[in-house]
């Protein structure tokens, strides 16, 4: 209690699909149903109706009802919804509402990449900078970056890649996550058939117009990073891929990536890193056979080299204390990351050894940067003709049953969430996004018409049909996230620096409070509420490569639906 939420009415504060379903949820306490009113932007009233009563929702301490106006199919824009004196944000019903948010969710890695300048003429004057990280005066990194004192002798150029997320460290780990969902997101609208996404020329990047699908250059500029983090030839740990690569000390907020004059390390190679990237290069190999053999070739070599490496050290761990000038993202459970690694490669070789380390399952934990072992299902769902059958029926079956138990979690609470729990954890939006890719997933393997609606559903709680009345996607909804915690568009502390660009993702509630602000303002907060849109806030509102790529990855299915 105590916070002002706006209006108790809580809508997709974007828009609806015509063909889509259309609800509202409104927090009520009363126990019967209640009259609702759909108004168009002249204020006349287009619909009329009674709610739902859905109850108590745990996650947000409210008590909800549910206004479902989905036959009404009008096109337009500044819809409301009314019960009683209490009036929604606007919103549009349209025919394609993920148009843009498909791009400028994948846009956002453009503005997010290291070593090379970020041109007006594509994103404008307001996110035009100069190349980060090429060793120029006064930054320290990434052409020739040394290991952490003690742990090798060499210097490697590791430049390029992206940000992770509001710090300008890279990371293996999860780097390969992201790069992994935007190759998943080409192989699925391949499979589809969903031409729209593949268009070269959707984005507006220095690749456009070079014959290759977009989303796939994007990838290209992670990759390309991942292959130089592994060790060379000649060295201790040969074909290990480093942890990660960061700062010595976190830099202050705001911090240009070309100001940062800190000293860079590479952090030790551990087993996890190595096997995601393996399981990227891999999937690399694959996608980029038809368009470029030189560096589909490199990238096999080097998912096999790191696949050989992680077998020779299998239990090599980053630290979790490794956390100052950078994440720890510490992992010390990889049979996961073994399944996933050994999923792609067997993909794409279709060598039988690999098939034994495939013990990876889907289960309704879902997955993330640091468990991977639902991505052997998810590959196996993607790309059935290339896996022996036993392998295809028992992957179907387990994600249909995933899928249904999200779509139960849906309907199960006052908003639209796929993810139930609870506590939220750090990044809780990306566990929307990541369900929701699964429940795609079950569209695509059924086209069964729930799991399409039920996409659109988890954009309603995502875009502001949630306990917040909160857009957790910037530039999306007229209570949209705006100070999300980072050194580059750091507009809350130098309103000379813009926002986060439109269709990035911050990380959304956390019920663990980990950072002073959130401890600060958000005492005995409800899971679901546990969020400020403070840029100081970095565990509730940050944005980060993992989340965008999943949230890119489900608005290319929303736009093609
Ligand atoms: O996404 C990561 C989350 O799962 C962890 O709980 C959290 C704390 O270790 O770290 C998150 O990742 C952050 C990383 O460590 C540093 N860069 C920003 C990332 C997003 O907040």
């Amino acid at each position: 209690g105590g916070k002002d939420y706006g209006s108790p009415v809580r809508v997709n504060q974007v828009g609806y699909a015509t063909t889509g379903p259309k609800e509202a949820s409104i927090v009520d306490d009363s126990t019967t149903p209640v009259p609702w009113e759909l108004r168009d932007s002249a204020g006349k009233v287009v619909k009329k109706g009674r709610t739902q009563v859905r109850g108590d929702d745990a996650a947000s301490g409210d008590h909800v009802h549910i206004a479902d106006f989905g036959d009404y199919r009008k096109e337009g824009t500044g819809y409301t919804l009314a019960v009683g004196t209490a009036v929604s944000e606007p919103f549009g019903i349209s025919r394609d509402p993920y148009d843009g948010l498909r791009r400028d969710s994948l846009e956002y890695f453009y503005l997010v990449r290291s070593g090379t300048p970020i041109d007006a003429a594509y994103v404008g004057d307001a996110y035009a900078r100069p190349a980060g990280h090429l060793g120029v005066a006064p930054n320290k990194g990434d052409t020739s970056v040394p290991c952490l004192p003690g742990t090798c002798d060499y210097s490697l150029d590791v430049s390029g890649g992206w940000y992770d997320a509001g710090d300008q460290g890279k990371y293996v780990v999860n780097g390969a996550l992201a790069a992994w969902q935007l190759m998943d997101s080409y192989e699925r609208s391949l499979s589809t058939g969903d031409w729209a996404n593949l268009k070269d020329g959707l984005l507006k990047v220095p690749e456009a117009g070079n014959r290759v699908p977009d989303v796939l250059d994007e990838s290209r500029w992670e990759v390309e990073f991942l292959l130089k983090m592994q060790v060379p030839a000649g060295q201790p740990l040969t074909g290990m891929a480093h942890h990660k690569i960061h700062d010595l000390a976190w830099t202050a907020l705001p911090t240009q990536p070309q100001a940062d004059a800190q000293p860079r390390y590479l952090h030790a190679p551990s087993t996890a890193a190595t096997l995601n990237l393996a399981a990227a290069a891999a999937q690399c190999a694959r996608v980029w056979q038809p368009y470029d053999r030189a560096f589909a070739a490199k990238c096999l070599a080097a998912a096999k080299t790191a696949w050989q490496a992680a077998l020779a050290h299998p239990a090599v761990y980053a630290p979790a204390e490794d956390s100052v000038g950078g994440g720890a993202y510490a992992d010390t459970d990889v049979a996961d990351e073994f399944s996933w690694a050994a999923t792609e490669l067997y993909a794409t070789t279709g060598d039988r050894t690999y098939l034994k380390s495939m013990t990876g399952r889907i289960t309704a934990d879902g997955f993330s940067w640091r468990d991977t072992g639902a991505l052997t299902d998810l590959t196996i769902a993607r790309l059935p003709w290339r896996f022996p059958l036993d392998r295809v029926l028992g992957a179907r079956q387990r994600v249909l049953g995933v899928a249904d138990q999200y779509v139960r979690n849906i309907d199960s609470q006052g908003y639209p969430n796929p993810f139930k729990a609870a506590a939220y954890p750090w990044g809780s939006s990306s566990s929307t996004t990541n369900n929701a890719l699964v429940i795609a997933t079950a569209y695509d393997l059924t086209h069964r018409p729930g799991y399409r609606d039920a996409v659109l559903e988890s954009m309603d709680y995502l875009l502001g049909r949630n306990g917040l009345n909160q857009s957790f996607v910037t530039g999306y909804g007229e209570r949209a996230s705006t100070n999300e915690h980072g050194r580059i568009w750091a507009h809350q502390l130098d309103p000379k620096l813009p926002t986060p660009p439109p269709g990035s993702l911050a990380g959304g509630p956390n019920s663990a409070l980990q950072d002073p602000v959130a401890q600060q303002n958000l005492p005995g907060c409800a899971p679901a509420k546990c969020y400020i849109d403070d840029i100081f806030s970095y565990s509730t509102n940050e944005t980060a490569v993992n989340w965008n790529s999943s949230l890119a990855w489900i608005a290319a299915f929303a736009a093609g639906k």
